[in-house]
């Protein structure tokens, strides 16, 4: 291992075991001069959709099993946080036992006894309701609908200069066929009372939380005049199939389009608010600059400038697949490039391919359509004419006109990332 990356990879594991609160610039003074190998060494890491990306897709934790998971790479384990390996991206629906695993707090369920356990509407409600799994089947309508599960940090370890929190590459996504009953059906029978504002949703894990004072229950909530009340699912099945625990046995919610941090897991009360809902979670936590792109500086925040409001909709992004840079190409020979791409603000509509780093873009095709929220599979031919390095570069536009920059951002809550991927791959003699 270089001196460089050894560097890098104390520095990416103190910035996990130190969870959130803690300043990376303090870090430097956590390192003992020894390991302080080389000025070159205290520079920021490299952009890490550069050329040199390929270790660094994922992140680059040890590879753990969890009950009912595959071989998944582990962040931290309590809480639980596991990324979903490059190459299960080459499908568009990802497998539940490969699927990402994000939770906050380290009391998380590990049995649900469906004999015992009720869904409850409450709040500000004509009837509170208290469900048994059978009735929510049997009383409402099923609906199905496809949606990626994408974390607000997803590909955090990107960010220059870094900040708290888990260190994730790109694998903290999914997409996930999700049957269930419609929100808005819960919410009808037991009567929205007028004067009411949001909906909040709480599951079944507890634990000490990042500020002790009301952080100790995972609470979110969603606006009533949001339009995305109308299409959000409270699921009981994922890729048909009951949820795996970790994602959320016996029922999540899906908010199609928005981060998954509304996702709520192992829900278990929707409470109607006559209130706006200021619990850290929605207050403090998982809030975005308002500003383009949610792009912001160190100094405007400590200065106060900048108006910080809930994170919502996940913008457009595209990603490659393969190849991954593991191994020579040879000459001449046709090769396909695949990945996928997705956007909450609509459907994906074109993904151009480069081979030359972004200078020169080609149409790639599209694969099929499992509606707007879904990943879209993409796939190109290639034909390496020489031998030598290229940088290849994926960038995706969706239906409204949304298409990925090549600018990076910064925030302090590592969220919104969405620059153009690039991947190195090498193109050796054929004979
Ligand atoms: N009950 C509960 N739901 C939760 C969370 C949590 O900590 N507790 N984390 C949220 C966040 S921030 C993410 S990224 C997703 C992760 O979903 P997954 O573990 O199924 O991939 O769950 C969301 N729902
Ligand atoms: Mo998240």
């Amino acid at each position: 291992m270089s001196e460089e990356k050894s560097w890098i990879m104390s520095r990416r594991f103190l910035l996990k075991v130190m969870g959130g609160g803690a300043a990376w610039l303090s870090l430097n003074k956590l390192i003992p001069a020894w390991a302080q190998v080389s000025s070159q060494a205290i520079e920021p890491l490299p952009s890490f959709t550069g050329p040199d990306a390929n270790p660094y897709w994922g992140s680059e934790g040890p590879f753990v099993i969890h009950p009912q998971k595959l071989p998944l790479i582990q962040l931290t384990d309590r809480p639980i946080q596991l990324e979903t390996p490059r190459h299960y991206f080459l499908t568009p629906f990802t497998p539940n036992a490969a699927f990402y695993v994000r939770w906050h707090l380290d009391e998380i369920p590990n049995a649900v006894s469906l004999s015992d356990w009720r869904l409850f509407i409450e709040g500000n409600v004509e009837k509170t309701l208290a469900l048994s799994m059978s009735e929510l089947m049997s009383q409402f309508k099923p609906v199905s609908i496809t949606a990626v599960n994408q974390c607000s940090g997803n590909s955090r370890s990107r960010f220059q200069p870094r900040v708290p929190g888990g260190q994730w590459g790109n694998g903290a996504m999914g997409n996930a066929l999700f049957t269930g009953v419609r929100l808005k059906d819960l919410m009808n029978t037991a009567g929205v009372k007028t004067g009411s504002s949001q909906v909040q949703f709480e599951g079944l894990d507890r634990g000490r939380g990042p500020e002790s004072k009301g952080s100790h229950i995972y609470l979110k909530s969603l606006g009533l005049s949001d339009p995305v009340i109308g299409e959000t699912v409270v699921a009981y099945e994922m890729n048909g199939e009951p949820l795996p625990m970790l994602n959320g046995f016996p029922v999540r919610l899906v908010v199609p389009g928005k981060f998954a941090t509304y996702w709520t897991k192992a829900l278990t009360w929707i409470r109607v608010l006559t209130e706006p809902d200021t619990n850290y979670w929605m207050s403090k936590a998982y809030c975005i600059p308002n500003t383009p792109r949610g792009n912001t500086t160190s100094r405007d925040i400590n200065e106060g400038r900048v108006e910080m409001i809930p994170i919502g909709t996940m913008p457009v992004r595209s990603f490659i697949i393969t190849p991954d840079g593991s191994g020579k190409i040879p000459e001449e020979m046709a090769v396909t490039v695949r990945g996928i791409a997705f956007s909450g603000f609509g459907r994906v509509v074109v993904v151009e391919f480069s081979w030359d780093g972004g200078k020169y873009w080609t149409k790639t095709e599209l694969g099929k359509d499992y509606g707007q929220y879904s990943f879209r599979t993409w796939e190109t031919t290639w034909i390496p004419k020489r031998t030598g390095k290229y940088v290849l570069a994926v960038r995706a536009t969706d239906e409204k006109g949304n298409i990925q920059p090549d600018e990076v951002i910064w925030n302090p809550g590592g969220y919104l990332w969405n620059k153009i991927e690039r991947q190195e791959i090498t193109v050796g003699a054929a004979k």
